[in-house]
């Protein structure tokens, strides 16, 4: 299947936010941000700015209609800096300006003064001072302590995962355009358009119905966008209507990285025991999430933490405690896996270090505690059509894993310069946002009298391929031609009150309620079927409208059966998990550190898959992301909280020669599945844990270099880092 944009997108002529032709006295919006991690503002001087060639107007806290205030979960964080400022990047204004030259250039004039301190880079070091955004949180199962101390086996060790740049090609940006009544009408990069509907409306302190935002496509999100387009919305809005002109806000790669959050990194400590047999008896892990200045989404990332903390795996006695701590850095924020994957990362290393002290091999207690019908998870959920064992099997047994690790020994045996490495990972992901509110979707079909189909939803497209998910659904529900569905783009005045595209629920959730809106119209039109054998679509369309029956037909979806009650974290939060299993092998040059990973192998289950040319694309896309993540994408600040990684020459993303050399993917056979339309299933962020296995294989590649090696408890572990460990330095840092 050929996605409706792909051509457009090919020839470049599909048409994101910075192409959009601008209204007729358009003006350009630069934000002001503080050079400076912490401290409080003594001085905040305009005028030189405001006075430059071509600025029309520079917008600071004092200018805002409404609330300067744009928390969305914690109101915690201010538009514009009021007082203080709590990481480098905070905006304390807006420079508006003819071009975004001289709004660029004008920025630099603005005078700022502040009184610094000394900021707190390390989540650690915040949890002790008590700085935290929220109360730390417990999940916990069965008495921990009693059976760690019956356990034969006990491990415990230090992991820290790094953050992760977004890199979506477009970066953040919105345009606004004033209406009548102090209301606005934005264009937004937002994979959240009741968000920034709703954010907006607070800051000008008007009702939502005088915001509209709408979203054509994005050219990626991956969280990113979940929530913060909304503070560029804003600026944007501010402007435009203290104005009465058009404002478009668009950053530029280097402002984007230095202003916005990124995936949050952790540290945590792990105990694990285990019985003599290599069975989980308990699992006790303390996480400290380096939040950032502000809340955005950090307790439910933390959330999702905290549900993933056992993995694909069943662990009998469970204490996982996250606390969410107060560091002087933009605000973190959702990426692709949403706090799952840093949890799955410490469970990982966890059985690794258990393998290592039980001299077995890490897929040996894989397999063995894998989590299976029936069993629960540590917040109650009963597992149930979980297909864990089937994929790890399955993967294993078509790649004949005792082979390639049986190759793998020989070339050890034989090569002195070059080392190669195996490892599994699987994953085992939950399905919903974990807030039980955000479940919800709705759509809104047209036919229209000559049998074409509209359809709307709250679904952003953002490569992920759901506009041609949606338009599949509405095509089959409907009985027509995929030609004669287009899905149109995202609008709050066409569909209000929508969850984010986010917590890889976009096609799941809008795909039903597309389905039954689309079943509704179908019902409708099958009596004037009925009487006209033969006839088309069309004919059958025209003749139901003719009778004034109406062809359009709005439905709302909730997902049934979920509820979890945050206070005890307790409930069965997800719908479904996801599951695989990737296998990875790596060949690392024992001299440079340098690696290749030459496979990666995969059984997904995708369910009945509404289109698998992209659903391949969303495993391998996702699985190249997680390697970045693991192995090369290393984000470094200096003692001051200034970013240093702030470019694409020193910020390393997986390029094509980086990519597995083979990347092997099967999907399971399908099953029934009722939460996705036509028994789908969601697909947008599980991949990306495959990168684990790579992470692990090469690992097990150092160690046939110096089996007393200090890696595999860090990420990411850049070439750099592994020449070091190779030469015998310490890494666990
Ligand atoms: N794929 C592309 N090409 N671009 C993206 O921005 N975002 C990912 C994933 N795949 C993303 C992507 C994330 S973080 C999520 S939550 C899902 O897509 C969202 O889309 P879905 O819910 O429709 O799967
Ligand atoms: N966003 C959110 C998410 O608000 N809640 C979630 O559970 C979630 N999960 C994954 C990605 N985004
Ligand atoms: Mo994805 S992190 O849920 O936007």
């Amino acid at each position: 299947m050929i996605r409706r944009d792909d051509h457009l997108l090919a020839r470049g002529e599909a048409a994101f936010l910075d192409d959009i032709t601008v209204p007729a006295g358009c003006l350009f919006g630069v934000p002001v941000p503080s050079p400076v991690a912490a401290g409080e503002i003594v001085r905040l001087e305009i005028g030189a700015a405001a006075a430059a060639h071509d600025v029309v107007g520079v917008f600071t806290a004092a200018d805002v209609p409404g609330e300067n205030q744009i928390g969305a979960i914690i109101p915690d964080e201010p538009l514009f800096a009021e007082r203080e400022v709590d990481c480098v990047g905070q905006c304390v204004a807006l420079v508006v300006a003819r071009s975004a030259e001289a709004a660029r250039a004008a920025v630099k004039l603005v005078d700022l003064e502040i009184r610094e301190r000394e900021p707190v880079l390390d989540p650690r070091v915040a949890h002790g001072r008590g700085m935290l955004i929220a109360q730390q949180r417990t999940v916990a199962l069965g008495d921990v302590d009693a059976a760690l101390a019956a356990s034969a086996v006990v491990v415990e060790g230090r992991c820290d995962t790094g953050g992760q740049e977004h890199v979506y090609l477009e970066t953040q940006g919105a345009l606004a355009t004033p209406t009548e009544r102090g209301g606005v009408h934005l264009r937004s990069s937002t994979q959240s358009p009741s968000g920034v509907q709703r954010i907006v409306a607070r800051v000008l302190g008007v009702p939502m119905h005088d915001v509209e935002v709408e979203v054509l496509r994005l050219g990626g999100g991956f969280g990113g966008k979940e929530d913060q387009a909304t503070t560029y919305a804003a600026m944007a809005a501010v402007a435009a209507v203290r104005l009465a002109r058009p404002v478009k806000v668009v950053l530029r790669r280097g402002e984007d990285m230095r202003l916005t959050g990124k995936r949050h990194p952790y540290s945590a400590d792990f105990r694990l025991g285990l019985d003599a047999g290599g069975a989980m008896t308990a699992y006790d892990v303390m996480f400290y999430q380096s939040s950032g200045a502000a809340a955005d989404l950090s307790t439910a990332i933390l959330e999702r933490t905290l549900l993933h903390a056992t993995g694909s795996y069943f662990v009998p006695n469970v204490r996982a405690t996250a606390a969410p701590c107060r560091t002087n850095l933009p605000p973190n924020t959702a990426f692709r896996g949403f706090g799952g994957p840093q949890a799955m990362f410490v469970m990982e290393a966890a059985i690794a270090a258990a393998a290592r002290k039980m001299g077995v091999s890490p897929r040996a207690i894989q397999e063995r505690n894998l989590i299976e019908d029936g069993r629960r998870f540590p917040y109650g959920m009963e597992a149930r059509g979980i297909r864990a064992r089937r994929c790890f099997a399955a993967v294993c047994e078509e790649h004949r894993v005792d082979e390639l690790r049986r190759r793998i020994d020989e070339h050890n045996d034989s090569h002195r310069e070059t080392k190669r490495g195996l490892a599994l990972m699987p994953v085992c992901f939950g399905i919903s946002f974990t807030n039980t509110m955000l479940n919800q979707a709705s759509a809104l079909v047209h036919v229209y009298v000559d049998g074409s189909v509209g359809v709307s939803t709250g679904a952003v497209e953002m490569g992920q391929g759901v506009r041609s998910k949606l338009r599949a659904v509405a095509a089959r529900a409907l009985g027509v031609a995929l030609d004669a569905v287009k899905v149109e783009g995202t609008s709050t005045a066409r569909t209000a009150n929508v969850s984010p595209t986010a917590a890889s629920t976009g096609a799941d959730m809008n795909g039903q309620a597309v389905r039954m809106a689309a079943e509704a119209i179908r019902a409708r039109l099958a009596p004037f079927a009925a009487e006209r054998p033969g006839a088309s679509f069309p004919e059958i369309a025209a003749a139901a409208h003719a009778a004034r029956v109406s062809l359009s037909a709005h439905a709302h979806y909730a997902t049934p059966d979920i509820h979890f009650d945050r206070e005890v974290g307790r409930g069965a939060p997800f719908a479904y998990h996801v599951c695989g299993t990737a296998i990875a092998e790596v060949t690392l040059d024992c001299l440079r550190g340098t690696y290749r990973i030459d496979a990666v192998r995969i059984v997904h289950d995708a369910g009945q898959s509404l289109d698998p040319a992209i659903d391949l694309g969303q495993v391998e896309g996702g699985l190249v992301q997680g390697l970045g993540w693991l192995l090369l994408e290393e984000l470094l600040w200096n003692d001051k909280g200034r970013l240093l990684t702030d470019s694409l020459t020193t910020y390393k993303v997986p390029d094509l020669d980086f990519a597995p050399r083979e990347i092997a993917v099967r999907f399971l056979e399908a099953d029934e599945n009722r939460f996705g339309p036509y028994s789908s299933k969601a697909i947008g962020e599980p991949p990306l844990m495959y990168g684990i296995a790579a992470y692990f294989a090469l690992v097990d590649a150092i160690r046939a270099v110096r089996p007393d090696a200090r890696v595999g408890t860090s990420t990411p572990l850049t070439p750099e880092k592994v020449l070091m460990a190779l030469a015998g330095r310490d890494q666990t840092r």
